[in-house]
């Protein structure tokens, strides 16, 4: 709980920082635009994703254009734009544009989030935590931020953090399953296994499940931090994780100052009614949009 008081601001729209400097960087006609809110963390999913597998992308992070109907058919951001189509085509949902991209790397840079396709294994257990992710964690997140009473602070607080020992859980499961019990002979061999699987390892890189998740864990040690005192759980691994997260360069990318979210993120904080589909989905217990 704090002491904040709703002062009725609403979100900025336009990125600052390194998010400014790398959206400046992308105002060149792309094979793809993508469209989004600077501080909506399902566009910085996508975002990220860009970033880390070189995909040329042009970006629109400053508001919806009137034609992302066109885009997205429930006018949630983000929405991809397909300009190599004649007349263009068009993308939505985070996740779905995600696996796009990596299949668009795969066929380009060659580069991937995932475990390679040689070890469906490793690649459903990455899957495992991103589901997890998307029907615990993320909902979990905005049913704490949204609630007003102590009480259900405390119980959605309680949630949240649960859904996050969760996804620990998942992230040692797969690094016990594919890179653990004694199966690799040195640092090298190590490694190569544990391609795919993420920031979770010492090590290791950018993987789906860190581009899934770390926009609500980066708004978790600000904005929840913020509006309702949350503290990240302790521990070495996972502090180490998030370390690491908030420090990967194409994360870094497309983070604006965190000032930021704390003032686009007070219409949730305080609950205003008709702040976002999402917010009104959490409020009405139904599934997010
Ligand atoms: N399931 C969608 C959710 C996207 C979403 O909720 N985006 C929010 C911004 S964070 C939005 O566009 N909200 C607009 C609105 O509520 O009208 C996805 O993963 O892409």
């Amino acid at each position: 709980m704090s002491n904040t008081k709703d002062s009725g601001k609403t979100y900025h729209d336009k990125p600052t920082g390194e998010a400014l400097k790398t959206a400046n960087e992308h105002q060149e006609p792309q094979d793809i635009t993508l469209f989004g809110s600077w501080f909506c963390p399902f566009v910085q999913r996508v975002w990220v994703s860009a970033e880390y597998l070189g995909i040329d992308y042009k970006v629109d992070p400053y508001a919806k254009p009137q034609d992302l109907l066109e885009v997205s058919p429930k006018g949630l951001v983000p929405g991809l734009k397909l300009h190599k189509y004649n007349p263009p085509r068009a993308l939505n949902e985070s996740t779905v544009i995600l696996e796009y991209l990596e299949d668009l790397a795969a066929g380009s840079t060659k580069r991937s989030l995932l475990p390679p396709s040689t070890h469906p294994y490793a690649r459903a257990l990455v899957r495992l935590q991103c589901d997890h992710v998307n029907r615990a964690l993320v909902p979990a997140f905005y049913r704490y931020l949204q609630a007003q009473d102590a009480e259900a602070q405390i119980k959605a607080g309680k949630e949240f953090n649960d859904a996050l020992y969760t996804l620990t859980e998942l992230l040692e499961r797969a690094e016990r399953d594919i890179i653990g019990g004694g199966g690799a002979a040195n640092e090298g061999e190590k490694r190569a296994l544990g391609v795919g699987l993420g920031l979770w390892t010492e090590g290791g890189d950018l993987g789906l499940t860190d581009v899934m998740v770390a926009p609500w864990i980066y708004r978790a040690g600000n904005v929840l931090k913020h509006y309702r005192g949350f503290v990240l759980p302790p521990g070495k691994k996972f502090e180490a994780w998030v370390e690491r997260l908030s420090n990967h360069p194409a994360f870094k990318a497309t983070c604006s100052d965190e000032q930021m979210y704390l003032e686009s993120y007070e219409r949730y904080a305080y609950n205003r009614p008709n702040t976002s589909q999402v917010a009104n989905a959490i409020n009405s217990g139904r599934s997010l949009p």
